[in-house]
């Protein structure tokens, strides 16, 4: 089939680079002209494991074009942002932009796919906007006839620097408006997909999406409660749960300084926004995960007090290890809430970019490399776990004042407190 993919992001351009690899003609579209140049040109514009060879090579075999117009197709991936506003509530305005250009080019025998994280209902609103702007087309659900085009809704599960991988080997929920509009999606997901496909219908599919981050982010909140519950009590919360997930049913992830990224801190809330009275804990986790990011920032705080003399570096901006994403970072806001008080003896090292973000123009504020830090500052907070963090041994950071919120050094010594013998399995 030709297929036509909307939104070339972090997933619909990787999506459009392997539905072109198994062979399919793509036209990506995409609002931004240079992000269209950009892949014209065989070169991308984010940054993802192995997504730039894939995608000049499919540009340069002619698989893949882009343009910012929507060109007529067999399949349509809509994968726009869905944000949401200030009071939580799911902005569809990009979706529903989508749906009204894919309406002008739809003819019989076509299927829509959206794959944009969307609250409930949304793939059923978006057939009622084609219904509105096509009346010519017999659409699923709202005739007794065979329809003219399926609309389905199949979430992607992708991990930022796992893309390419994932997309074609984990497993896929394949939601139809109706079952025949699954079954047209399942065929065009068994051209790429080597996971497991499974059909359902749209509003279960949906649903599950947000659940799987909703989970994620309700884990990660016990998590975080626990680490400050082991601030307060003085304990060292890495050494309790390593010991507690020794137990066979107990799998508790790690705290941190908070939930960044697009996906975990906003999913939750289109949950909370569709049921408002019946979501306590999904609520209260975010409030958990949220407020994590202030008890760093308070902590970080007491220590440079503590220390006025004190050179200080902030370790990571990410919003996780080893990526180059600072969307909704906590280590960002933590390293810039701290730097308003303390421009003058702050630095931040960050191995996945070469300047700071605009927040640090017109701060004294450096970046500086890992061997600068360890050579030139006393304290070291450790806000983002990079693998180029976590392999610094003992021997050169032991003279220093550890702030460690994501635990990777379990071998440095406790400023202040007695050190604990550690348990080892024998
Ligand atoms: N985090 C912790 N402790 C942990 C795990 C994560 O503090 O034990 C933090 C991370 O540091 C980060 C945030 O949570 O700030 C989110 O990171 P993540 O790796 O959990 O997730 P994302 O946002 O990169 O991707 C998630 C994934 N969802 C799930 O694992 C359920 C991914 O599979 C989804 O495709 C993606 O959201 C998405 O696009 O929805």
């Amino acid at each position: 089939p030709e297929v036509c993919v909307v939104g070339l992001g972090y997933i619909g351009l990787p999506t459009a680079a392997i539905v072109a690899r198994a062979g399919c003609r793509v036209h990506g579209v995409d609002v931004s002209a240079r992000v269209v140049e950009t892949i014209n040109r065989g070169e991308i514009h984010i940054e993802e494991v192995d997504l730039d060879g894939l995608v000049q090579g499919v540009v340069s075999r002619g698989l893949l074009t882009a343009s910012t117009r929507v060109e007529p197709a067999d399949v349509f991936v809509i994968a726009v942002p869905t944000p949401f506003d200030e009071g939580h509530a799911p902005d569809l305005s990009y979706v529903m932009e989508a749906g009204r250009a894919v309406a002008t080019v739809l003819k019989p025998g076509d299927t829509v796919i959206l794959e944009s994280t969307s609250p409930v209902g949304t793939t059923e609103r978006l057939r009622d906007l084609v219904a509105e702007l096509r009346p010519d087309l017999r659409l699923p659900g709202l005739t007794a006839e065979t329809p003219d085009v399926a609309f389905s809704y199949c979430p992607e599960r992708v991990l930022p620097g796992r893309i390419l991988e994932e997309l074609t080997n984990n497993d896929r929920s394949i939601g139809g408006v109706t079952p025949r509009c699954a079954r047209k999606a399942l065929a065009f997901y068994k051209l790429f997909v080597r996971g497991a496909c499974v059909t359902t219908d749209a509003r279960s599919a949906e649903m599950t999406k947000l659940v799987e981050n909703a989970y994620r982010d309700v884990n990660i909140a016990f998590a975080n409660e626990l680490s400050v519950i082991a601030d307060r009590m003085d304990l060292d919360v890495w050494e309790v749960i390593r010991l507690a997930n020794r137990h066979p049913r107990v799998n508790i992830l790690s705290p941190g300084p908070g939930v960044g990224g697009h996906c975990i801190a906003v999913d939750p809330w289109f949950i909370v926004h569709s049921a408002p009275q019946d979501t306590a804990l999904i609520r209260t986790a975010r409030g958990v995960n949220d407020a994590k990011i202030h008890h760093v920032i308070e902590r970080a705080d007491a220590l440079l007090a503590e220390h006025p003399e004190a050179r200080v570096a902030c370790l990571g901006l990410a919003f996780k290890a080893n990526i180059d994403d600072f969307r909704e970072s906590p280590a960002r806001l933590v390293a810039s809430t701290l730097t308003r008080k303390y421009a003058d003896r702050i630095s931040v090292v960050e191995p996945f970019i070469t300047e700071l973000p605009l927040e640090y123009r017109d701060t004294p504020v450096e970046l500086i490399d890992i061997d600068t830090a360890l050579e030139s500052c006393e304290i070291l907070i450790v806000l983002v776990d990079h693998d180029l963090f976590r392999s610094i041994p003992l021997t050169e950071r032991a003279n220093k004042i550890v702030y460690d919120t994501r635990g990777i050094w379990p071998d440095q010594p406790r400023a202040g407190r007695k050190a604990v013998p550690r348990l080892h399995a024998v």
